[in-house]
């Protein structure tokens, strides 16, 4: 057998396995034979690289990594779908639709929670796919489509052109691997399914999209040269016999009635999918109907999405657990037992402070109704009262820190308990954790373990030792080796070059997260200026109110601030924003402009003082500082001569603006 046939040979064998795995959940053969396989085939085509077919598997593990990502024109516009979110509203779309189709029959599907693309083939080959985008234009993701691997690549017997468009989604099994290994990694952990898998399909690398087991389900022919249906379900017959995977339970019904208890079994079924749904779609399914019933400009009148309301979910709430956070907040957790919920496993929930607890009346032991807020975030809803155990007592806050043991006190007018321990461990681990995280300094591999590491050895104090470690100290840590070592340190030594603004996100000052961050940065220009800033200053800066101020004041005043300050600057850490300062010279002052001014329209005299940070008022008080008045002012040049402030004319107000 000759290298060619050799290679056809191996490609029929890969899509053949592949398709065993991915369709039948039957694998005949191991993971390790599978790659074996794949390695020969590689071998052949490296040798001979003019027997690459496009649509060789090998082509699913990705390539270098591309410089983001083309534009891609639809040819024929990716439609949207109008949601609805009640039986009401699926009986009111029945009527519209019957006003037009005498009996309508419909196709009901689940509505998978990923992400929307078009896959284009040529004589059965996959060409190219993109993602939704606008419906016109999306992004040329092929690279990464390639490496979806139920994505069939070759077609048997469908010649000219197809398009179909499908949903791409993580399953449950595969969310949960990918961020065991993203917490392995210290890096964020995807929040759900839909997030996963929209930032892996985005990724540049199609190597790390390959190694992230996206799947797809397809749901529409969006294009057919050479065949023709006149129905939806045919359609997906169609691509089922072409070895597309299908949205499974698709079903047909008469009745709206027998659509409407349709939805709601496939809602029954949520918590049982190994994959999330986020609602179930209503189409009609004779293509002639749809020609009749037409598109409005947004979306096709054929067709509704029924979204489901968010899951809730019952759980045994079986502790409450203490964590202090970086400001040495107290904060309650319940400790559940683990519960799917829309879209990932929850073992915790925030119960915020004392206060929620008591106003929900959480107790140790109590059934719980879980829900995640903004989709994300769990939550305990309430507590289901019947199911609560005889000797659960309400739940109180300690009266010491459960890390360090120092007394809690709480802040005048605040819900939140916080410990009082100067030198609490939990404080400092969760200030360095800050300090290293993306946001911030940005330092790879220094996550919550290896804090922990760090601060229990005594090598660091306070995120300024981060700076002075060297590689021997960490080589005697557990879990470090020689190469880990060397990327730590390189990861910190990285960090010193980091934009001012992160630096001052890294402060953890109250108040003041990435966007405040970055508004001192640009104003102030350098660390050094901003130390020095004065309360007025700081007020003149946008979005930065009195409590932002004093936060910042407060913490640069801070002893122990100064001292981080001084030992960053010893290390070479980057105190200097690329842009220029922005001109603050009358911060904290108001002016009032009164007259008729000759070199200025009102607006840009306005403008003149705004831009150096100052504020200009329609009247005189006790609070303007200077009255500007032009020629023929009145009332409020006396009134200003009567309070004695200092008044100037147009030349001087252009010398005080003059750089
Ligand atoms: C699914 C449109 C039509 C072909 C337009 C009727 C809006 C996302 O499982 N059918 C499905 C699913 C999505 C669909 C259609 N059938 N459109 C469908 C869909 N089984 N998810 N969607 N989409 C797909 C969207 N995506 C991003 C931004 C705006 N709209």
């Amino acid at each position: 057998m000759d290298a060619k046939e050799r290679a056809a040979q191996l490609r029929e064998r890969l899509q053949y396995y592949a398709k065993l795995y991915y369709e039948k959940d039957a694998p005949e053969i191991s993971d390790y034979e599978y790659d074996l396989l794949m390695q020969e085939l590689r071998k052949i085509e490296a040798a001979h690289p003019e027997l690459i077919t496009p649509d060789s598997p090998t082509m699913r593990v990705g390539g270098a990594p591309v410089e983001g990502f083309a534009q891609y024109r639809h040819e024929v516009p990716l439609q949207s779908l109008n949601d609805v979110f009640s039986f009401e509203d699926v009986e009111a779309f029945d009527r519209r639709v019957r006003e037009v189709i005498a009996f309508p029959e419909y196709v009901v599907e689940l509505k998978i929670d990923g992400l929307s693309v078009a896959l284009a083939y040529q004589d059965g080959v996959f060409m190219s796919g993109a993602t939704r985008g606008d419906g016109q234009v999306g992004e040329d993701v092929t690279g990464n489509l390639r490496t979806v691997r139920n994505i069939p690549l070759k077609l048997e017997g469908v010649p000219g052109r197809l398009v179909v468009r499908g949903e791409v989604y993580l399953n449950h099994h595969a969310l949960e691997v990918l961020n065991e290994r993203r917490a392995a990694a210290g890096e964020p952990l995807f929040a759900n399914c839909r997030n996963a898998a929209a930032g892996s399909l985005r990724q540049l690398d199609s190597r790390v999209a390959a190694a992230r087991g996206l799947d797809i389900f397809c749901f529409n022919v969006q294009q057919a040269s050479d065949v023709a249906f006149s129905t939806h379900s045919e359609s997906l017959d169609f691509l089922k016999a072409h070895g597309f995977p299908v949205s499974p339970y698709y079903e047909t019904f008469t009745d709206i009635a027998d659509v409407c208890a349709e939805i709601r079994r496939l809602g029954e079924m949520r918590g049982e999918l190994p994959f999330d749904i986020d609602g179930a779609v209503v189409k009609v399914n004779s293509l002639a109907d749809r020609e009749l019933l037409g598109t409005t400009s947004k979306a096709p009148r054929w067709a509704v999405a029924y979204k489901y309301p968010p899951e809730e979910k019952a759980t045994v709430l079986r502790d409450i657990v203490i964590t202090v956070g970086r400001m040495g907040t107290l904060t309650p957790n319940a400790v559940l037992d683990p519960v799917r919920v829309a879209g990932s496993t929850v073992s915790r929930a925030s119960l915020h402070n004392e206060a929620y607890i008591a106003e929900k009346d959480i107790r140790i032991g109590d059934t719980v109704l879980i829900r995640k807020a903004g989709d994300i975030i769990p939550e305990v809803v309430s507590v289901i009262a019947d199911l609560r155990p005889e000797n659960a007592a309400p739940f109180r806050m300690p009266e010491t820190c459960p890390v360090c043991g120092a007394p809690v006190s709480r802040l005048e007018g605040e819900a939140a308990l916080r410990c009082t321990g100067a030198e609490c461990p939990a404080q400092l681990q969760r200030n360095i954790e800050h300090f290293a995280s993306r946001a911030a300094m940005d330092i790879e591999g220094l996550g919550e373990a290896v804090v922990e590491q760090l601060i229990e050895a005594g090598l660091v104090h306070t995120y300024a030792d981060l700076y002075d470690l060297t590689k021997e100290q960490l080589l005697s840590l557990d879990r470090f080796a020689e190469k880990s070592a060397e990327n730590l340190i390189r990861a910190i030594d990285e960090s010193r070059a980091r934009p001012l603004s992160r630096l001052i996100t890294a402060f953890g000052i109250r108040q003041v997260g990435e966007s405040a961050a970055r508004t001192l940065s640009r104003t102030f220009g350098s660390l050094d200026r901003l130390m020095t800033a004065t309360r007025d200053e700081l007020l003149a800066v946008e979005d930065i109110g009195g409590i932002t101020a004093d936060c910042i004041l407060d913490w640069f005043a801070g002893e122990q601030s100064q001292d981080i300050i001084a030992r960053l600057r010893r290390a070479g850490v980057n105190f200097q924003s690329d842009e220029a300062p922005t001109d603050l010279r009358f911060a904290g002052m108001t002016f009032v402009l009164t007259g008729t001014l000759t070199r200025f329209t009102r607006d840009a005299a306005k403008a003149e003082i705004e831009n150096r940070g100052g504020k200009v008022s329609g009247s005189v008080s006790k609070k303007t500082t200077i009255v500007v008045a032009g020629e023929a002012a009145g009332s409020k040049l006396d009134k200003a001569n009567a309070l004695g402030i200092r008044v100037i004319d147009e030349e001087e107000f252009l010398t005080l603006i003059a750089d």
